[in-house]
């Protein structure tokens, strides 16, 4: 399978993460989205919104939308599931997932950095003071649900990992990589980090161990 990705987009981590917890081989396409790879031709010809990540699996249309994919790939490769049994459950763990990955994620994704930017001219501090907002929003609404939540367990939903984990350890990795905020700063949501980062695919896909990360990059 290969998987176009780059090392700090959270949401081409997630995937990486899905890929490697079913055990599934990818091939890393690199892009580099501050220097506008995503809006190359041959590029959009796979994915005309400009964004990562996209997924070529065998032949058929690439597929694209992180959350779209991760259910793709557990209705594809059903072992191990990505989602609780239990109906309730399973919509929790989405429930959990989205509340990062569409409620937080879209107002740190390059594009709306860049409008502020080339647009609205919001200075760089003040960019990563957006930024920091809105992950630790996205961290304090989710550490609520997990600390009141019976179902919390081991991890998000239970004792394996699920999208719900998926999406919370990216969400956190952000956090720490955008905001140096420690994700051992939410009791629960850390707790949980620490047991997703003690799975090697986790740990693996992490975004400083990609072959395109950065020492530094600005926000
Ligand atoms: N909802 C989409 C988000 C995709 C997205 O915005 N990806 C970011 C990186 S995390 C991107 O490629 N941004 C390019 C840009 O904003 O120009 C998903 O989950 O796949």
């Amino acid at each position: 399978m290969k998987l176009f990705t780059y090392w700090r987009s959270q949401a081409a981590y997630r995937v990486r993460i899905a890929l490697a917890l079913k055990g599934l081989a990818m091939e890393k396409v690199t892009l580099d989205l501050l220097a506008g790879d995503q809006f190359a031709a041959d590029y959009q010809a796979l994915n005309p919104e400009g964004v990562v990540p996209t997924l070529i699996d065998g032949e058929g249309q690439p597929l694209v939308q992180s959350l779209a994919i991760l259910e793709y790939l557990d209705e594809k490769y059903p072992e191990p599931p990505l989602l609780p049994k239990e109906l309730r459950a399973r919509a929790h763990a989405r429930a959990i997932a989205q509340m990062v990955a569409m409620d937080a994620h879209p107002f740190i994704v390059p594009r709306v950095r860049k409008y502020l930017e080339e647009e609205l001219h919001v200075g760089e501090a003040a960019r990563a003071v957006w930024v920091r907002h809105w992950l630790d929003q996205g961290s304090r609404a989710v550490e609520e649900v997990l600390a009141h939540d019976p179902r919390t367990g081991k991890f998000c939903v239970g004792d394996r990992p699920t999208v719900a984990d998926i999406c919370l350890a990216a969400h956190l990795t952000s956090a720490k990589l955008f905001g140096g905020r420690d994700p051992a700063d939410y009791p629960v949501a850390g707790r949980i980090y620490a047991n997703c980062m003690a799975i090697e695919a986790f740990a693996a896909e992490h975004p400083l161990r990609q072959p395109d990360a950065q020492a530094q990059a600005r926000i």
